[in-house]
């Protein structure tokens, strides 16, 4: 070789070395129903949370910073594809047997950064189906999370409320027995019973509407299930269950980048926390449930110190949409609340196209490249997080990748103090925010925290000024009816084309 091919060759090397440097391990971690001040750093009263506390004390605590829907699975799915998910059909909360929502080969979060290098898995609740919507439980279950871009999973497949109530491990369900199939069913009831309608008195928790199906570990759910009977999950047991994956899953790839996005269970219904942590709370079991999902986070934050990966970790810490008190089961959720205010004085919560049912806790940690202790409060979508981190990562997107997801890195890492221009939030209708202004389009939304109130938004909208009133309380559209219809424009455009 001669010298100047040599130097060529070190300048590569050097150059490999420098991109991976700028590629830091990248954990999201993903809660369930967890409201705008559930945790102690958002200001949760009767219930600690030091773990996610020490998130915002090593990084950037964003205090209006949203998920893109009020329930899950939308949100999930603009989180993964970079797309509001208003732009596709059927893509609502699912059932436990719906298949995979996500199309395989469209460009996502996991697929862009494992084209960047990066070992992708995906521990806990999935919710954007599987299979073809025909799923065979007792074989391999496919299209799923690798078919868009996850080396991993381990997952609950829909949720901690609807069957099938067993986890499933790189397409197959864990500990079946094959003498012992499963089926599923979301219509006519199948299995012998009893069912939850049959014997509410005499189950672990009782339901309150819905919820009142197939009965496992004592609990009936959403929907219909025979079979798998050693495979069927032990709800006190899954944040262990699953914890314990995602330490793992960290453990084995330590030496490559990866990438973990971790979706606890908690504090979604049933909440049926481990006995360790009963009481641990003075809100009764929704409480002990967010002390549970606070102990899944240390477990994360304490094997990357073990790990010595702290520092080239950027942790991301959120949840799926706003706060719900009873969702189902008679959990004694508002019986027990106190003084905690789930949304911290926002209007709503889960469900709802008011401000609790997006704007949820959104803290991100990178030692040495986010300041420690640090606030922003631009606004910003979990749909920003695919482009941001892909843009992070060097790797390009294909060109209708992604359809609205924008690179606001600067937002994320805390340079940028403004964040998006406007930002959709999807409920059963849509709203939508421009800096301080929120229009809310005409139709029936849900209010408060469960049981709930329906409030019916006439023609043209509502318009809200959250610089006054943070509370969503005050319809100023009267007075400002420009500002109301040029907002109104700005939705329907949106609806119509893509956000970048
Ligand atoms: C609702 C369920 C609720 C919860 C929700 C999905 C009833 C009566 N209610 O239909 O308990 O499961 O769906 O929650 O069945 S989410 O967080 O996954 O979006
Ligand atoms: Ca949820």
């Amino acid at each position: 070789m001669n010298t100047c091919r040599m130097l060529l060759a070190l300048i590569s090397v050097c150059a490999t070395v420098a991109i991976a440097a700028e590629k830091p391990n990248i954990v999201v971690i993903y809660t369930d129903d967890v409201g705008f001040a559930d945790v102690g750093c958002y200001g949760a009263k009767g219930v600690a949370t030091p773990n996610v506390d020490r998130i915002a004390k090593e990084g950037l605590r964003f205090t209006d910073a949203h998920c893109s829907a009020a329930t899950c699975t939308p949100s999930r799915f603009a989180l993964l594809t970079g797309s509001y998910a208003f732009r596709q059909k059927g893509t609502g909360v699912l059932s436990g047997n719906a298949g995979m929502i996500i199309k395989p080969g469209v460009p996502t979060l996991p697929s862009l950064l494992k084209e960047a290098g990066y070992a992708t898995g995906v521990v806990g609740k999935w919710h954007l189906g599987l299979g073809d919507g025909n799923a065979n439980w007792n074989e391999a279950v496919k299209p799923g999370p690798n078919e868009i871009g996850f080396d991993y999973h381990f997952l609950i497949p829909a949720t901690g409320d609807r069957v099938p109530c067993v986890y499933l491990e790189q397409n197959r369900v864990v500990d079946l027995d094959p003498a012992d199939p499963i089926e599923t069913s979301y219509g006519k009831p199948i299995g012998d019973g009893p069912f939850g309608t049959d014997i509410p008195d005499q189950l672990k928790q009782k339901w309150s509407h819905g919820h009142n199906s197939t009965i496992v570990n004592g609990i009936s759910r959403i929907g219909f299930m025979t079979g798998g009977e050693k495979a069927r999950w032990v709800d006190e047991d899954m944040a262990d269950v699953i914890s314990h994956k995602a330490v793992s899953f960290i453990e084995q790839h330590q030496e490559k980048p990866f990438f973990l996005y971790f979706s606890t269970h908690d504090i979604h219904v049933p909440r049926v926390p481990h006995s360790r942590f009963v009481g641990k709370s003075t809100m009764g079991l929704r409480g002990d449930a967010i002390v549970q999902m606070d102990w899944c986070v240390g477990e994360v934050l304490n094997t990357l110190d073990r790990l010595k990966l702290t520092d080239n970790t950027l942790v991301i810490f959120s949840s799926d949409n706003g706060p719900v008190l009873d969702d189902g089961y008679v959990d004694m959720a508002n019986e027990k609340l106190g003084d905690h205010d789930p949304a911290g004085g926002l209007r709503g919560g889960k469900y709802s196209v008011f401000e609790g049912g997006t704007r949820v806790p959104f803290i991100v940690r990178w030692p040495g490249h986010v300041d420690a202790a640090s606030e922003s409060d631009a606004l910003f979508g979990q749909v920003d997080l695919a482009a941001s981190l892909a843009s992070l990562v060097g790797v390009s997107r294909p060109e209708k990748a992604l359809p609205d997801s924008q690179n606001e890195l600067d937002t994320l890492l805390g340079e940028d103090s403004v964040g998006r221009p406007h930002l959709v939030h999807e409920a059963k209708s849509l709203a939508l925010r421009v800096g301080k202004w929120k229009y809310i389009a005409p139709a029936t939304s849900r209010d408060k925290l469960g049981p709930w109130n329906n409030v019916k938004v006439e023609k043209p909208g509502a318009l809200y000024d959250l610089s006054r009133d943070r509370g969503e309380l005050h319809d100023v559209g009267g007075a400002n009816a420009d500002k109301l219809a040029e907002m109104a424009k700005l939705l329907a455009a949106l609806q119509d084309q893509n956000d970048r």
